[in-house]
């Protein structure tokens, strides 16, 4: 863990009266568009569960949007984010397009999000049941529910063999993720991408998204309460079998949760709020890039709205063809807007997906044919142990991990597995770990003409060297603690989950798709600013690492490519 990383609390000033303008540019905006429970909620399958379920508000309408921008940015995540929030310090004119709705409405129950425990149709993107990593509790499927269909905060893409979890609306993955902000070990950093000049980074770059996410450590206070002891707990036992343990810092706001705690804030973490979105405590991206950049007075951002296609003038300019959809999903509105400078932040599956698309289909065919390749899953593997009965690990948990077992420098069982909590409201004895390794396989994306969308080809033998180096771990640590490995939470009854990710990680490697700095190979002006940039494998969580090479990389396009400070 990096120095950096240790800050108990967030460093500087980063809530400028320009957030201050930026939130208010929101708010404002949402006004304009549609009232908080509009008619579709009066829709009939709405009225079918009138007395039962909680409605949710229908996404605000879109903002008016003009038809040409010096640059647009694709998707409101951390690539997006940053890429906006410098764009438009610089005085750039800057379009963002987010496909998914801003997060600040109420739902009939009075609350903007849904918890992990009763999960409705606020959870997931237009689907029919919840799709939760942790399917079961202790061998039941208690944990999904079905639901409505609507514009929902987290989305999965289902592939053979693997499961990518994505966040959909403003803010993208920061809404629906834990809040880990892990700066990479620097000799590892060095090792996945050499070219890029390490010192700059850990001085001025890692920093600055700290800073800038407000991330911060868990307190004594906090630590010591009920809500972690199943951290401290897994810690003890890691210790037990000779392992080391480290600090995972988080955006999520200590200071609140131990408000929380003793009683005097709304509960967020402390009560089951994490994947679906939380209503408090959360740093996510809404509440610090997004504003700021909205403050600017040179961002407008457009919701609702998928970019579907991309193509390029003689003269330069870029076209894209978006599509407005309503809380149905059905598209109201289908519209063409131009730029001179185009930003690909839409994730790793959805920036790849819209090259491909364009490159396959003929709209920016120069573009590399390495794009699409390189795909990884950031070496994720879930573990889950069942304890002896005297090794309790409470009834309440935070939904925010704030540990790992460090034994990433075992060079025959690379792994950092965070001490994840198992909230299910009554103990039961499991730790449940989120590991990542090493794992050096790679997958690669294929556009498939017939359905329009991205295939990823991984294969389930892929994920051998992250379940070789977690037994290895895992099998020293059920040893010196009388524990096991617990069967009946994943999907399949295995004590492993290796058929999901929460990283997808490549697609537009830097040095290989790009150069390296994000300028996409073949064409000028077109960028990739996301996860997709990275190799595969960062040997952490990667928000800092996708925030901090987005902030190196926009301040370099700035001043060469646009000619600005
Ligand atoms: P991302 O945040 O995925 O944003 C992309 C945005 O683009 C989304 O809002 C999309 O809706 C939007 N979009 C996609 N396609 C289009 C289109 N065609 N038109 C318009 N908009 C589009 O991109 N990482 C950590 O470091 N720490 C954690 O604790 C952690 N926990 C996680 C837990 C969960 C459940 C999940 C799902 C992820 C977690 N992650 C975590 C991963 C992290 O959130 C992810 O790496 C970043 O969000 C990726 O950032 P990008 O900028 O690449």
């Amino acid at each position: 863990m990096s120095e950096s990383n240790r800050s108990k609390s967030p460093q500087g000033p980063v809530f400028s009266r320009r957030a201050f303008l930026g939130r208010s540019a929101m708010t404002a905006a949402a006004a304009a568009g549609a009232t908080t429970v509009s008619l579709s909620a009066f829709s009939p399958s709405a009225r079918a569960g009138w007395f039962d379920k909680t409605v949710p508000a229908s996404p605000h309408e879109p903002t008016q949007i003009a038809s040409f921008y010096t640059a647009i940015t694709i998707g409101s995540g951390y690539g997006s984010a940053v890429t906006a929030l410098r764009l438009g310090e610089a005085g750039v004119s800057t379009l963002m397009v987010e496909m998914g709705q801003l997060w600040d409405q109420a739902a009939s129950d009075g609350k903007v999000h849904c918890d992990m425990v009763s999960p409705d149709a606020r959870a997931m993107w237009f689907k029919d049941r919840t799709e939760a990593p942790v399917a079961n509790i202790m061998g039941l499927p208690l944990v999904d529910r079905n639901i409505d269909q609507y514009p929902g905060v987290l989305d999965t893409l289902n592939y053979d063999n693997m499961s990518v979890y994505v966040g959909r609306g403003v803010g993208g993955g920061s809404l629906v993720n834990g809040g880990m902000a892990v700066v990479p070990k620097r000799e590892f950093f060095e090792e996945i991408l050499p070219d890029i000049n390490a010192d700059e980074m850990y001085d001025s770059w890692f920093p600055l998204a700290n800073r800038m996410l407000r991330v911060n450590s868990v307190s004594d206070a906090v630590y010591n309460s009920d809500y972690y002891q199943f951290s401290r707990r897994a810690e003890a036992c890691a210790h037990k079998a000779g392992f080391r343990t480290a600090d995972v810092p988080n955006v999520y706001d200590f200071e609140y949760m131990e408000a929380e705690i003793a009683g005097n804030a709304e509960p967020s973490a402390t009560a089951g709020e994490v994947i679906y979105g939380n209503n408090f405590g959360k740093q996510s991206l809404d509440k610090n890039y997004i504003p700021e950049a909205l403050g600017t007075g040179n961002v407008t951002l457009r919701t609702m709205t998928r970019v579907v296609g991309i193509r390029q003038d003689a003269n330069g300019i870029y076209r894209l063809n978006l599509e407005t959809i309503d809380a149905s999903g059905s598209v109201t509105e289908r519209l063409e807007v131009s730029c001179q400078y185009l930003f690909l932040g839409a994730g790793t599956m959805g920036t790849t997906e819209l090259l491909m698309r364009a490159r396959d289909t003929g709209t920016l065919p120069d573009l590399s044919d390495r794009i699409g390749q390189g795909w990884g899953n950031n070496g994720n593997f879930m573990v889950s142990i069942a304890n002896p009965v005297w090794n309790t690990t409470g009834a309440r948990q935070s939904g925010m991990p704030v540990k790992g077992i460090d034994n990433w420098d075992d060079e025959d069982a690379q792994v950092f597995a965070e001490i994840a909590p198992f909230p299910a409201g009554i103990e039961t004895f499991t730790s449940l770990f989120l590991a990542i390794t090493n794992n050096p396989e790679r997958g690669y994306l294929t556009y498939n003409p017939d359905a329009d969308r991205v295939e990823l080809n991984w294969r389930a033998d892929q994920t051998q060297p992250s379940f070789d180096a977690a037994k290895k771990v895992f099998d020293r640590y059920n040893k010196a603690n009388y524990s096991r490995y617990r069967r009946g939470l994943f999907k399949g009854n295995q004590p492993y989950a290796d058929f999901f990710t929460y990283h997808p990680l490549g697609g537009c490697i830097l040095g290989e798709a790009t150069d390296y700095y994000g300028r996409l190979k073949g064409y000028q002006n077109l960028y990739a600013v996301d996860g997709s940039l990275l190799p595969g494998n960062v040997g952490v969580n990667p928000f800092i690492t996708i925030t901090a090479l987005a902030e190196r990389n926009i301040a370099t396009v700035i001043r060469e490519d646009l000619g600005l400070s």
